[in-house]
């Protein structure tokens, strides 16, 4: 079966954190938006009246199924590619700290667009400034910490243990993310967290990790993504 993702075309975005699991686990999969007349089948499946139309972008199709929600897409990609544990409570421990990490993407992306989505940043660049120095006062450590610190406690080179899991390549964007769009606020808190650091480097050398961020399947960052780099945020 080949997998149809759809998620916006010139963005990582939310879409990044599924590519990256079909990516490791060899799936053969179509960016549908990202090919000719792509957009527009986007647009059909979420307008559908029927069936399980997502609300939003990424949604995976695979046969039968349409599934949203990057968590959830997730959830059953990870049970199918051996990317998540087999026994229930692990599945759902997995699943839970997957949820943890879209809360913190949601707030990643808060701190350019604090006020509203459907504003432009420069409609909203007092606020965010704001905004984000709190994210990294408050927020930024909090949630850092609490993934460094399991890490940490579980001694081993993945987050639940020595297998990889979709996790662990979503904490690998985390990091490339937050060093693309705070090059500076990062460059001075990475010593704090050695563990997820090390935990970048061991995703991104995994051969099929490797292979995908050399290739043009992966989008650059840019400024209409989650990550965004801009330099009043960075002071
Ligand atoms: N909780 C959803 C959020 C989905 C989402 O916000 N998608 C964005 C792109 S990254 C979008 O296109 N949203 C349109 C909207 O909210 O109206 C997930 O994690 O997949």
């Amino acid at each position: 079966m080949k997998y149809e993702l759809y998620y916006w075309p010139e963005i990582q975005g939310r879409g990044e954190y599924v590519r990256l699991a079909l990516e490791e686990a060899d799936a053969a999969y179509v960016d549908v938006a990202r090919a000719a007349g792509g957009m527009a089948a986007m647009m059909r499946m979420m307008e559908a009246s029927s069936g399980t139309p997502p609300f939003a972008p990424p949604f995976l199709k695979a046969g039968k199924l349409v599934i949203g929600q990057t968590a959830n897409i997730l959830f059953y990609l990870g049970g199918r590619h051996g990317l998540a544990p087999k026994a229930e409570g692990a599945r759902l421990w997995v699943h839970q700290l997957q949820l943890t990490i879209a809360d913190l993407v949601q707030e990643i992306h808060d701190t350019h667009h604090p006020l509203g989505s459907s504003l432009y940043y420069e409609d909203q660049k007092a606020a965010a400034k704001r905004r984000t120095e709190e994210f990294w006062k408050q927020r930024v450590p909090k949630f850092t910490g609490y993934f460094e610190g399991l890490l940490r406690d579980g001694g081993s080179a993945y987050l639940t243990g020595r297998r990889v899991t979709y996790v662990d390549l979503s904490l690998f964007q985390i990091v490339a993310g937050l060093r693309y769009a705070f090059p500076n606020r990062m460059g001075g808190f990475e010593r704090k967290i050695p563990g997820l650091v090390g935990l970048h480097d061991r995703v991104a050398a995994r051969p099929n990790i490797k292979a995908y961020l050399a290739s043009e399947r992966r989008i650059a960052f840019n400024e209409d993504g989650i990550f965004r780099h801009y330099k009043a945020l960075d002071a």
